[in-house]
This record gives C-alpha cells, structure tokens and sequence, in this order.
C-alpha cells in the first residue's frame, strides 16, 4: 500500500517536474518567448491569448470574441467557440489531466489534440497560452461546453485546483472559452494595459478576418463626458443595476481587406472609387489581396501571413510586386497604351502611390530575418504571383477606363523618376549626400565611434547657439534646422532632394534614405544606376549611422509640433529602420521654471508645477516662468534640464503597429482636412505621439 502510494507519487512527480521546468524556463527568460518584458512584451500576452480564439475562428466554430480589461488589472478573453475541451488528454493518463490544464500548463501543447482543426494563427513568437499563465499572477479559464461551465484557476502557472463543473445557467452562454488573466508584477516592467495598444490589434485582427466581430471593453475607465446641446459637459452616471458605464468599441469589417485598405487610405484621395480586391485559394495557400492607388507617391504594402505582420517582407510579396509590374506591363502594351514600342514601366513606376494588403495562410510558415518576420517559403511566390496575375488580369478587361487611370498614373511617375534620378546625379556628382563633407551647420561631436554618441537636431538657430554652448562635445552634435522641413508626405523625391534642408539632415546622419518599411532598400534601383552598393546615396544602410540616438529638440508650441512632426514623418518614410531599432528620441524640455530667491526648479507639466510650487512653500515668492521656446533658456540651462544624461527624460519613438503608423502619418500630413480634424479633436487630451 505504501509502496504503491509512492510510486504513483513518483509518477506524478515525474510529469508535475516537466511541467515546472517549463515554467520556470519561460518565467527565468521571458523575453525568449515574448520578446520583452516592456509593455510591448505586456501586451503579447493578450494577442497570445486572442490568437487561440481566432484559431477557433477559423475553423469556423466562433464568430465574437470579447477582450475586456477590468478594473483590478486583469484583462480576460472571451470567446463563442466550441469552449477548450476538458476531457482527459490522451497523452496524459498518468496521472490524468484535462485538456484544459494540458494547454494551459504544458509549453507548445496547444492544439496538438484537435487534427482536424486548420490552425494558422498563433502570436508573434507562437508560443501558446501556457506562456501566458507562466508570466500571470493569478490566471483563470472558463469552458462552457453545452452551457455547463468548466473552471480552472492558476498561480504563476501552477494550477491551484482541479477542474471544477458548474451548473448551467438558464439563459446562459451555451459554448465558448473565457481567459482571464493578471500579468505578474514581478516579470513585466509595466502591467497597465494601453487601450490604443489594444485598439491597433483587434481592429487589424477584424479587418484580416473578414465578418469576425471583435469587441473591446475598457472597464477601466468612465466614458468621456458628453457635450449637450447647450455646451455644458454630462459625466456619464451609473445605470440603475448601479454599473457604470464602460468603454466598448466593436470591429467587424464586412469588407475585408477592402476595407482596411480604405481605412489605410482614408486621409488620401484615391484614383479609384474603391480598392480592387480578391480572395482566392491555390494549391492549398488561402492568398487575400487588396489595394488601390492614391495621389501621394509612397507605396505602402502591409502583409500577413497568418495574421501576423511580416513586416520585412517576403515571398509573398515578391510574387504580388512581380506580378503587378508584369500584368500592368502587358496590359498597357496589348491597349497601345505605349508611346514607344520598347517602353517598360519599372516597378516602382507601377508602385508609386500604391495602398495594398496582402493576407495569406501557409500551413508551415518559415519565417527569417531579423525580427522573424519575413516569409522565406519558395513555393508561395509563385502561388501570389499566378493568383495576383491572373486576377488583375480579369479585372484590367472588365475595368478598361481604370485600367487606363492606373498606367496613366504609373506613366507619370516614370516621368517624374527620371527628373529625380537627374536631380540625384547632380547631388551625387557635387558629393552633397556623401558623409566626406559633411554640412557646415553641424556642430559634430569628437568622438568618431557613434556608440554613445547623439545628434540634436534643433529648432532654430538661436536655439542651436544654445545647445551648441551646453553641450558636451565629446558626444553631442548639434544640427540646427531653419525653419521648417519639407512635408515628404507630399512631395516627390526630386524634390525631397531638392530640399536643402532635407539633403543637410540625411548628410549629417550618414546611412543614406530608403523605404525598407515594405522591403525596398533602394530607391533608385529601378533605373539601374549601379548603385546598390551602400554608398549611402541610393539606399539606407544602417551601418552608417553616425550617432547612436537622434534627438529631436523642438519648442514647447504649435509650431515645434508641427517642426517634430515633419520630421518625424520624414524618418518613418525614409529612415523607418532607425525607428524600428529604437534610434530616434524626442527631448523633453522643461515648460516652466519656479524660482525662490537663489533656489531654482523646473517642471515638464502643469501637474509637476503645481507640485513644486507646493514643495517650494509660500506662493507669493515665487516667480514663474513659461518657456515659449528653447531659446529662453541659456546654455546651461539647456544642458541641465534638456540635454545632460544623467537628468533628463528623452521619449523613444517607436513603432507598435506599422499599418496605425502609415494611416496616422497620412492623417496628419496629408491633404485631406476632415479626418485630421478629427484625429486632433479625439486626441488633443492625450496628445502623446507614440506612433
Ligand atoms: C481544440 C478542440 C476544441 C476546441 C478548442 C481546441 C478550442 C480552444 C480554444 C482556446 C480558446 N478558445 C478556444 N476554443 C476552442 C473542441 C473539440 C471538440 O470538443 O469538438
């Protein structure tokens, strides 16, 4: 008896051992499994989660997924599946365990159990839902399996019971799973939920399938108060049950890709009266396409692969890019749409002002590059290519006019091309681009070996003088801007070049410009000029770079955003890859200083100001200066407030989301006013620009 107690104890001990081995490797380096433990990392865990209810989704068992984040933190996914199964794993009968707790504590178990089910997705990493109750303080799932719900609760992935069966609920939920989940403190360096980060994923998630409704609640946070008619602002109050209200957006896009291409675009005025679209399955590889030209002359080419972002690209997008030069080629040809018998559009050409969106599924997807996300299979650029060809061959036959419109435009880029690359071989040939010379307006540091070294680019020359004084030389350059730059987003690069402005910046930073965003490293390949060597003229090459931050130093005011948005805009369109390797910072000068005899502070904020002068005590001493501009400030209090390392706060700009990050660049830089209008109203109360 005794023996036999020991050795099932043994047993049980031998699978309970695994199952915290792995645990404990995913809670000993998280990042491996989530790529940080930043709040990007933080909000992995809800994609994680999320990705297991569009599975669900797509083996065509749910069609509402619900992500709430509560008021204690903890944010929970629910969904109208067929609910995780709770019977034994057959894998596990000794000692036995459900399904339930299978996936929830075993690293790479989801799935496995259900063949038939045609499983694509899966987060960023694919790492299953066990990484996300590893790295929860507290977890718990629901199954509700013919309206009987089924519980589980765990610590830190542990489980702290059985299953446990409930009793239906009249009028309850009949199928689904609930997830809810309390990111653990002690591995994440913030556990507060962003909405907006939330916002990007599930609206891209409802565009990419089609008719799934996404709906996402905010319990944390009251709605904001309403105006009524006479202007006066209404708190919204609790309802009679006594809750309050909360937050609740819903995503479902009938259209599709058509549609996020439209929402992609929405601040930009399309040559076509609504994307061209299809959605068509080859040799097993699902492949979902829209796009549409605009006016502008950026190409913007978002892709999934099972609904993750490949943002460098990939097979599949080769396949869609040959496939739309060739076709839009034949085209023009067979329509005598050609001035000269050996005319050719390059693909730029063809690209120029192009929105697209491509969404396929590959059963075993091999992703590369250094983010892993570019998309190596040989077999799908073919797979694109056949499908794209085919189907905007169709339509070029039945859409004669737009057909027309759309070589029309591309005729006209090659045009302008050919004017640009004549304005680069004039900057070329003056060795203007070229890092030998650099600009005489920089104020360049000592130190040759960018590590640690940073670049302020500064608004103005009066401030310029300043941080030039109050630097610290050895690893401080100063590049002053006039005024302010080109808006990019509506120019040309003939004439983003002709920008002095402009060519002084690229000069001073060293890698060159170009648009890897959608895996174009050279701009001016198509014309064949021999350049794609990284010489820093035609193409961005990150080794380069001679700085290791770039620090955009701007004033207080209207126009000091608008200087950083420009500038900004101009580093997602041209330099993305310094963004994308968290390169870029915005300084945070001081708004105020409070002086008290020989006593001086400094405040960022109004908040900051009211504390301070509190602390200084006594108001009436105090005197109170707003700074309207950096150059208010002498030397030294720039380098002491602004610009020292070692006191103060510079803000990194990065990318969460590249789709928000194009349609906000389009929004506010592009011509379309309502939209922006709109965008500046919703968000003039937390005007953080974290793109
Ligand atoms: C495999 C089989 C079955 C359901 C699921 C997976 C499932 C998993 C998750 C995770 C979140 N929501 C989910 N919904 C469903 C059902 C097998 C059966 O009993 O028919």
């Amino acid at each position: 008896m005794a023996d036999e107690a020991a050795k099932q104890n043994q047993e049980y001990g031998a699978s309970q051992i695994q199952v915290l081995r792995g645990l404990e490797a995913v809670r000993k380096r998280p990042a491996m499994y989530i790529g940080d433990t930043s709040s990007r990392g933080l909000h992995h865990l809800i994609s994680e989660v999320v990705d297991n209810s569009i599975d669900e989704a797509l083996a065509g068992h749910c069609d509402e997924i619900t992500v709430t984040l509560h008021i204690d933190g903890s944010a929970s996914v629910e969904d109208n599946g067929r609910g995780i199964p709770v019977d034994i794993h057959p894998e596990y009968l000794d000692p036995p365990k459900t399904a339930m707790e299978v996936v929830m504590t075993v690293l790479h178990a989801g799935g496995k159990f259900d063949k038939d089910s045609y499983k694509v997705s899966g987060g960023l990493h694919g790492v299953g839902v066990s990484v996300v109750n590893a790295l929860s303080a507290k977890c718990q799932v629901t199954s509700i399996r013919d309206g009987i719900p089924n519980t589980q609760g765990y610590e830190r992935g542990i489980p702290t019971g059985p299953v446990t069966r409930g009793t239906k609920v009249k009028g309850g939920k009949k199928n689904g799973t609930i997830t809810r989940f309390v990111p653990d403190g002690e591995i994440f360096q913030t556990v507060d939920f962003k909405r907006g980060m939330v916002t990007g994923r599930l609206r891209e998630l409802a565009f990419l399938n089609k008719g799934l409704t996404i709906i996402l609640r905010d319990e944390r946070e009251a709605p904001a108060p309403v105006e009524d008619e006479e202007g006066n602002f209404i708190e919204v109050e609790a309802d009679e049950s006594g809750k309050l209200p909360v937050f609740e957006e819903t995503f479902r896009y009938k259209g599709g890709l058509a549609a996020f291409v439209n929402y992609l675009d929405e601040s930009r005025t399309s040559i076509l009266t609504k994307p061209i679209y299809f959605e068509k399955e080859r040799d097993g590889i699902p492949v979902e396409i829209a796009f549409s030209f605009n006016d502008s002359y950026q190409d913007n080419i978002h892709s999934y692969v099972n609904n993750i972002n490949t943002i460098e690209g990939g097979t599949h997008i080769s396949g869609f890019k040959t496939a739309l030069t060739r076709t839009l080629n034949n085209y023009a040809s067979r329509a005598g749409l050609f001035k000269k018998s050996n005319q050719r559009l390059s693909g730029d050409d063809c690209r120029e002002g192009l929105t697209a969106v491509i969404s396929i599924k590959v059963a075993e997807p091999q992703f590369e590059g250094q983010t892993k996300t570019k998309l190596g299979n040989s077999e799908v650029q073919g797979v694109v290519e056949t499908v794209t060809g085919e189907m905007i061959n169709d339509y070029l036959e039945e859409n004669p006019a737009v057909g027309r419109r759309i070589i029309d435009k591309a005729m006209q880029a090659q045009r302008a091309r050919e004017a640009a690359r004549k304005a680069k071989d004039l900057i070329r040939r003056k060795g203007a681009l070229e890092s030998g010379t650099l600009p005489g307006k920089l104020a360049d540091c000592s130190r040759r070996d960018p590590e640690g070294t940073e670049l302020y680019i500064v608004e103005g020359d009066s401030a310029g003088g300043s941080a030039k004084q109050g630097r610290d030389r050895r690893f401080q350059a100063i590049l002053p801007l006039r005024g302010k730059i080109l808006n990019v987003e509506k120019a040309r690069l003939d004439k983003i070049l002709g920008n002095e402005e402009i060519r002084t910046l690229i000069t001073a930073i060293g890698t060159g410009i170009g648009n890897p965003a959608n895996g174009d490293r050279d701009l001016f390949d198509s014309k064949g000029d021999g350049n794609g060597n990284g010489n820093g003229n035609g193409e961005f090459n990150f080794e380069k770079l001679r700085y290791g931050k770039i620090i955009i130093m701007t004033d207080a005011d209207v126009d000091g955003a608008h200087i950083r948005t420009l500038l900004l805009t101009f580093f997602y369109r041209y330099m993305v890859e310094l963004i994308q390797n968290g390169c870029v910072y915005i300084a945070q000068p001081p708004l105020y200083q409070l002086k008290k005899g020989k006593q001086i502070m400094y405040a960022y904020d109004e908040d900051e100001r009211e504390r301070k002068v509190k602390e200084m005590g006594d108001n009436g001493k105090i005197s109170l200066q707003r700074y309207k501009g950096l150059g208010e400030m002498n030397p030294d209090q720039l380098w002491s407030t602004t610009m020292d390392p070692e006191k103060r706060t510079v803000l990194q700009v990065n990318i969460n989301d590249a789709a928000e990050a194009d349609r906000l660049f389009s929004v506010l830089m592009g011509d379309v006013v309502a939209p922006r209008r709109e965008f500046i109203e919703k968000n003039a109360k937390y005007a953080n620009l974290d793109v």
